[in-house]
């Protein structure tokens, strides 16, 4: 058995788990999942019924991350040769925009998506407040950062970068020259390639 059991289905969320997996050079065995059959050992792991979930089989027991960017942040630190993990100059910003691209990028992208934006007085209540703010805010990052961290390439990256990447890609993120760019340089890693490839996706050009 592989160190880790990853449930996955392509066409999902675990695209990003598949990439932080190659990043790590990880020991994992994929289990597919159909949405309409899900294998009892998924929901036994994750109620939720929900991918990606990993299971991390260690000699004191397994343990069961869910959530793309706890599952991600995990795989950094069981993998720190990956050094993927961030400095200690780097973890404000590191922990700043994992955060808030599970929060606030996937929230605001969600709701363009499925048509239920807040009005004025209810911006000050949902956690992105708007589209547009939230999409200035990480924009105006993106236009001064190469990366998440700055010149370096993290583990934040394959997150962040993963909502900027499908963002764009499906017109579901407003265009900006920030995220192009920054998709752009993501796109030539070679685990992200290998991971689409393994996934069956197309890498845009
Ligand atoms: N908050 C979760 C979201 C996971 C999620 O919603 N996954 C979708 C696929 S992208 C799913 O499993 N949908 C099937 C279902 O809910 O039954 C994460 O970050 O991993």
């Amino acid at each position: 058995m592989a160190e880790i059991t990853f449930f996955h289905n392509s066409m999902s969320r675990g695209q990003i788990v598949r990439w932080a997996l190659e990043e790590v050079g990880a020991d994992y065995d994929v289990l597919p999942v159909a949405w309409d059959a899900k294998p009892q050992a998924l929901l036994d792991a994750n109620p939720m019924g929900k991918i990606p979930t990993i299971i991390h089989h260690t000699t004191s027991g397994d343990r069961v991350v869910t959530e793309v960017p706890a599952i991600s942040h995990y795989l950094a630190e069981i993998h720190p040769d990956a050094e993927l993990l961030p400095r200690e100059g780097e973890k404000a910003d590191y922990f700043r925009w994992l955060f808030f691209a599970a929060g606030p990028v996937e929230q605001a992208i969600m709701s363009r998506t499925l048509n239920f934006e807040p009005d004025k007085d209810q911006q000050r209540t949902v956690g992105f407040g708007s589209v547009e703010r939230t999409v200035d805010t990480l924009d105006g990052w993106l236009k001064e950062h190469a990366f998440v961290c700055g010149d370096r390439f993290t583990m934040a990256d394959v997150y962040v970068g993963s909502h900027v990447d499908w963002g764009i890609t499906f017109e579901m993120l407003p265009y900006r020259d920030s995220f192009k760019d920054y998709a752009n340089r993501l796109r030539t890693r070679p685990a992200y390639r290998k991971s689409k490839q393994m996934d069956g996706v197309e890498v845009p050009a």
